[in-house]
């Protein structure tokens, strides 16, 4: 059978719990998931080059990893052609791209230097999301950036949110869509600190200042992540979640839930509900956390569903702003992107295809029984052959033909790169 004998003979299962199979695809077309630039190079960046810090770890050597503007676009590129769907690039500042020779500062950084990333996004018709990068730096003292009772550490790194605002309005304007910039600091503590107030005061004061740069709202959507510990900063998180939630409620801003950043049996998926209830726009980092906020690839699996179930459910599609945040240095760096991505978009596929009305109405009738029957009768509906159709339809290869492709270009591109 093809694909597309397969796709009808599968429609009519959907069919049978009332769910428009071509209508599910139509939507997902037009979701946006912005793919994180870092999975191309271990989150090295090309400002300082500085070894990664700020808690966060990539294990792995990998052959292959891009060392230079050009050679990450390359393979940004060849990922995309892998992957169905809409998509956004989601850059860090760390990724700026100076003159020959040039030192980039980042408490100066400007538009200029992300120039050639603008060119890159135009043409390929992406939309471009931005993150200050607070980290692997030597301005990071003791661990602290926006929290530091050092006012010379402070003040840079105030000045570095000052100038990404501007860049992400930057990126906005030039692509025509709307740029989320994502605030996440490591501040932290390896072991127990004596004032646990006073750095998230300066935090508070930090952000206050980095707010009150002028900046189009429309245009520019400010979001701020929380996390609950880091690798060697294990007793103390200065944007803890309530600091993160409490400052965007009051402040205007989006919060951002990063899966891997909360106790191991807390999960996200539960949280979005409670926070669609209070905020108009939130916004995600998708990863998959093993045992630690480890960043492995995003499987799909049943956090991943969950998360995208919600998204459905909630009708928040519009409102929910998903990214991914994962880094593997240990496998085929393009492979990691490309099976991530797909996986969120099929997670997404499978909410969509969900008959979430019907299986509301069980709850609210009390019927668990039906209820429980039908979601587990729904898990073996032929998700696959609609998958298929969608990436036929996408111009991407479906089955294992994508990976052939990532073993290809291994072969002659990323194995020539010693
Ligand atoms: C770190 C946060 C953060 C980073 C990126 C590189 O724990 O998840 O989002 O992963 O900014
Ligand atoms: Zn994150």
């Amino acid at each position: 059978m093809t694909i597309k004998e397969r796709y009808v003979a599968a429609k009519k299962l959907y069919e049978d719990f009332g769910v428009d199979t071509d209508k599910a695809i139509e939507v997902l077309k037009k979701v946006p998931v912005s793919m994180h630039c870092w999975q191309g190079d271990d989150v090295t960046g090309f400002d300082s080059r500085q070894q990664l810090s700020g808690g966060i770890q990539t294990t792995g050597n990998y052959p292959g990893k891009a060392r230079t503007p050009q050679e990450l676009m390359d393979d940004i590129d060849k990922a995309l052609s892998l992957i169905p769907g809409r998509h956004k690039l989601n850059l860090h500042a760390s990724y700026a791209i100076g003159e020959p020779g040039e030192t980039i500062s980042r408490d100066k950084l400007q538009p200029r230097h992300f120039e050639k990333w603008v060119k890159f996004a135009r043409k390929r018709n992406l939309g471009l999301d931005f993150n200050p990068t607070f980290f692997s730096h030597p301005m990071v003292k003791n661990g602290l950036t926006l929290s530091s009772p050092d006012e010379n550490v402070r003040r840079y790194w105030i000045s570095h949110g000052k100038c990404c605002l501007k860049i992400a309005e930057y990126f906005a304007n030039q692509t025509g869509e709307p740029c989320v910039m994502n605030i996440w600091i490591p501040d932290g503590f390896k072991d127990i600190p004596a004032d646990r107030f006073a750095p998230r005061a300066r935090y508070k004061e930090s952000l206050d200042e980095i707010l009150s740069e002028a900046y189009d709202k429309e245009k520019v959507l400010p979001a701020l992540e929380s996390k609950v510990f880091g690798i060697g900063l294990e007793s103390y998180t200065v944007g803890n979640s309530e600091f993160c939630i409490s400052y965007a409620a009051k402040n205007g801003i989006m919060p951002l839930m990063d899966n891997g950043h909360y106790h191991p049996t807390e999960q996200v998926s539960d949280k979005i509900s409670s926070i669609l209830l209070f905020f108009d726009k939130m916004a995600l980092h998708i990863t998959r956390p093993v045992r630690w906020d480890s960043d492995h690839v995003v499987l799909f699996d049943d956090e991943t569903r969950a998360i995208c179930n919600e998204i459905v459910a909630n009708n928040a599609l519009d409102r929910v702003y998903i990214a991914s945040d994962y880094f593997d240095a240990g496998i085929n760096r393009i492979s990691a992107w490309a099976t991530g991505l797909r996986n969120i978009q099929k997670a997404l596929l499978n909410a969509l295809l969900t008959p979430h009305n019907y299986l509301k109405k069980l709850q609210e009738s009390g019927n668990m029984t039906e209820l429980m029957a039908a979601q587990e009768e729904l898990k073996m509906l032929p998700l696959g052959d609609i998958w298929n159709y969608y990436c036929e339809t996408e111009n991407v290869p479906s089955g294992m033909d994508w990976f052939k492709e990532v073993q290809k270009y291994e072969e002659n591109t990323l194995s020539k790169r010693i």
